[in-house]
This record gives structure tokens, sequence and C-alpha cells, in this order.
């Protein structure tokens, strides 16, 4: 097939897909070119996941998955199959959204990208697409990834490929994967093409096309700059728990200067990508480690707030002349963010932790996954429970949260605590009822604030 045939079998919706890696971006993006008309064939190394999926089983919460998983798998035009050679042999375009986390010490673990990349260069890509979407340091694509999967090609003459990466918000996938502006990073004119009319074919929104190795640092850089701002957030968070003020007010004043955007403080930076990306950024796949303070600052202001959220708790609790092994704390939320189930990097793992450690008895109650990082766990909000609660911790805003019957929690023990890290409720509603309300940027009094570093 020539590139112009590729080429207008992609237009035409007529070019099978094969989707490399069905997580929280794989499973997304292949069922959004199967609604679109694709046919969609999904790999997976994991043989359970491949299963679960084709019984119409998502693994993880994602707004719409299970509908779209159903009807596809049911009109035929998403076929999970655990065979990678079958999947690419019916394919015309070949999408990679395999993880690229950071190891122990923080430095890019690309193994899962190498397998993929390495059985890939073992089959027939000859007169295919192929895309590469997850997170990766600047040069991978070119310098690693190609070098291994064009043994038996020549890129731009009977074989394509293209940088694309992922720009989707976990809990809002499939809305993102269609208005987010998308980037391709291409090192020849051809596949950028084909490229952009794959995704043109999908998205409603304006289409990029740069090199490689901008696209791949553009998305660390993203993800990077969110990571900086939380922090920053977060910083001015300490420093108004410092003056007795209300971060959210300030927010919401400073905010009304055009050129000013705030991020709200929280109990720190979990999930997926934001914890590792800046490490990515400052870890190329050869040469020496770049140094940049205010990534680095960043990352530990973030890593630290869930610390901060512990002490809040405790000092709260102390100041209410609570013993601490005499206390019961209700944990709101073990996913790292509101309305997924996704519990990486979790704020409330350390908060859960410290808690435990200061002896304090710690429930958790989470809808949406199973994780309890160690604490027990409550299957609802049953009065029999929050009776026995001294405080309550709010770590995600699911909305299952925000719609709690505010009456219940009257029924807390005496001088109760809600330490609202997301902002849920408004505080004049809770202390109404008699609770104290405490957030990050919000203390009672400046004496309940902690300092950064002698947690
Ligand atoms: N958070 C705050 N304050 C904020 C915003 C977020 O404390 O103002 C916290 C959240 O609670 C969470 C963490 O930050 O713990 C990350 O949440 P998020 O919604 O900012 O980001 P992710 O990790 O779910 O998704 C990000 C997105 N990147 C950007 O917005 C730049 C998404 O578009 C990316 O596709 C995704 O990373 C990814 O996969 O890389």
């Amino acid at each position: 097939m020539s590139y112009e045939q590729l080429l207008e079998k992609i237009q035409n919706f007529q070019a099978n897909i094969c989707v490399v890696g069905l997580g929280q971006v794989g499973l997304p993006t292949a069922l959004t070119f199967a609604k679109q008309g694709y046919k969609v064939y999904g790999y997976d190394i994991d043989k359970s996941l491949i299963n679960s999926l084709s019984q119409k089983q998502p693994s993880f919460e994602e707004e719409g998955i299970q509908e779209l998983l159903s009807k596809t798998i049911d009109n035929g035009k998403f076929e999970p199959n655990n065979s990678l050679s079958y999947c690419v042999n019916k394919s015309d375009t070949i999408i990679i959204c395999v993880a690229t986390p950071t190891t122990l010490d923080v430095q890019p673990n690309l193994s899962f990208l190498k397998k993929a990349s390495k059985s890939l260069g073992e089959l027939d890509l000859q007169e295919k697409l192929v895309i590469i979407e997850s997170s990766i340091p600047p040069r991978t694509f070119k310098d690693f990834v190609l070098p291994i999967i064009t043994q038996n090609t020549t890129l731009g003459k009977n074989f394509w490929a293209a940088y694309v990466p992922e720009r989707l918000s976990p809990g809002q996938a499939f809305s993102e994967i269609q208005e987010t502006p998308r980037i391709i990073g291409n090192e020849d004119e051809q596949s950028g093409n084909l490229a952009k009319s794959l995704y043109q074919n999908i998205v409603n929104s304006k289409i990029l096309l740069t090199n490689s190795k901008i696209a791949e640092l553009s998305k660390l850089v993203e993800n990077t700059y969110r990571d900086v701002n939380i922090a920053f957030a977060n910083e001015i968070s300490l420093i108004c728990e410092k003056y007795g003020i209300d971060f959210a007010e300030l927010v919401k004043v400073c905010n009304s200067h055009p050129r000013v955007n705030l991020h709200m403080a929280g109990p720190g930076v979990g999930g997926p990508c934001l914890p590792k990306d800046p490490y990515l950024l400052l870890n190329p796949i050869e040469g020496e480690k770049i140094e940049s303070k205010i990534i680095t600052e960043s990352r530990k202001i973030n890593d630290f707030m869930p610390l901060h959220v512990s002490k809040l708790v405790t000092n709260a609790l102390e100041s209410q002349g609570k013993s601490l092994d005499d206390t019961t704390i209700l944990i709101l939320g073990t996913a790292y963010k509101g309305n997924v189930s996704d519990t990486r990097f979790s704020p409330s793992k350390q908060i859960i932790q410290v808690l435990q450690q200061k002896q304090c008895r710690v429930l958790v109650y989470d809808p949406l996954t199973i994780e309890t990082f160690g604490a027990e766990k409550i299957d609802n909000l049953d009065i029999t429970i929050i009776e026995n609660c001294d405080a309550l911790v709010v770590v995600a805003d699911h909305n299952q949260f925000k719609n709690i019957d505010l009456n219940i929690l009257q029924s807390m023990k005496k001088k109760p605590i809600i330490v609202d890290t997301k902002r849920i409720f408004n505080p004049k509603d809770i202390e109404k009822l008699g609770i104290i309300y405490i957030s990050v940027g919000y203390v009672e009094n400046s004496n309940l604030s902690t300092n950064m570093g002698n947690s």
C-alpha cells in the first residue's frame, strides 16, 4: 500500500487501528476511534484485562465508559485480543499507550515502552503508521523507539510513525480526547500528514504539527507547569494560614485580575502523571540530569502537603482536648482526585499512615476504589459510623461526597472537626452545625497552622 492509499483509508475510516496498552489512556482512545467508525483491535499484556474487557467490564471508573465499551463490542467495532501479532496484522495503524512511570529513584522507567517497541519491531510493519502517545523524555521517539521499530522498514518510504502525546484528564477522558487540541510530532512530512488525518477524524479542535522533540517536551512541560502552579497555590495557602485568612477567598479576589490564574491548594498532587512527569523532563535518556530549582522545589512542596494535612487534623483534635489514641478519623477518598478510581500517588496514603502512626483509628470511605492504604474500609456513611467519628477528612472531591446530607454530620462525636482539603463544603454551612471547619489555607486560628519542614 502506498502513502496515498493509506491516507485515503485513514480519511475514509477504512483503516483498522490497533491500540497497545488499554489503561486509562489507551482504552478511552480505542473506544473513541471505535465510536467514530474505525475497527479497533485492543491489545494489552495483561490477559485478565483482555478477558474482562471482552466481557464488557472496564477496569476503571470513567464517565460513559461502560456504555461505550458495551456498544462497540456489540457492534464489532472494538475487539480486545491477547495476541499482539493478530491485532497488528489486522491493522493499518498502531497506537502505543503504555505507561512510562519512574523508578523509585525517580529515573524514567521505559521498560514497558521498550517491550512494546521490541515486540512490534519483530512484526511486519510495512505500510503501517505507528503512533506513540505515552509521555516520554525528549529524543526517546527518534533515538530509542524509531531504531527498534524500523529494523525492516524505511521511515517515510514504506513505513510511517509520529509522536502524538495524549492530553486527556482522567474523569473527563472522552470529552477531552475530542475537544482538546492535539500536537503531532513528526520527523517526516508524510507521517505528519497521516497522523493529522487520523486525529482529525476524532478531534473537534486544532491539530498542531511540530518536530518530535518539541512534542515530547511539550507534554512534560504542560504537566510540570500544572505541578509548579499547584505548588505555588499550596505555598500561598500555607502563608494564608499564617495570616489567618481564607485561601479560597484570596483566590477569588486575585483571579479577578485578567493575567492571574491561581490554582487550588489541596492535600497534595497525586495521579500517574504530575508526580512523575517533572522527573522525565529533568532526566534525558542520555546525558546528565538537568538541574531546575523551581521544578524540584515544587515537587517537594506538593509532596509535603499530605504531611501538612495530617498535622492540621492532629493539631485540631488536640486543640479540642482530645487524646489522639482515643480518636476515630474518617477519610473520604483514597482516589488521587475526584470521580476517578485511580489511587496511584494518592495523597490519602500518607495522610492515613501518619494518622495511624499517631495512634488514631482511621476509617476510609471511597465508593470508587477498593484501596484502603491500611485503614478500615467502610461501605456507606451510615449514622452508626458517623456517630463514632471525631474528625472527617475530605481528600477526593467525588460527586458522591459533595451530595452528602449535612444533617448526618451532626451526629459526629462531641467537638467534631471537618478537614475539607478539596473545598467541597461551604464553611458557613458546616460551622452552623457546630462543627469546626478546616481546610488547607483555612484554619480557624493561625495556631493550628504547621510549619513547612518541621512537621
Ligand atoms: N490538583 C490540585 N490543585 C489544582 C488542580 C489539581 O491540588 O488546582 C491536584 C489533583 O487533586 C490531583 C493532581 O493535582 O491530585 C493532578 O490532577 P489534575 O486534574 O491536575 O491532573 P491529572 O494528573 O489527572 O491529568 C493531567 C492533565 N494535565 C494537565 O492538565 C496539564 C491531563 O491533561 C494530562 O493528560 C494528564 O495529566 C496526563 O495523562 O499526563
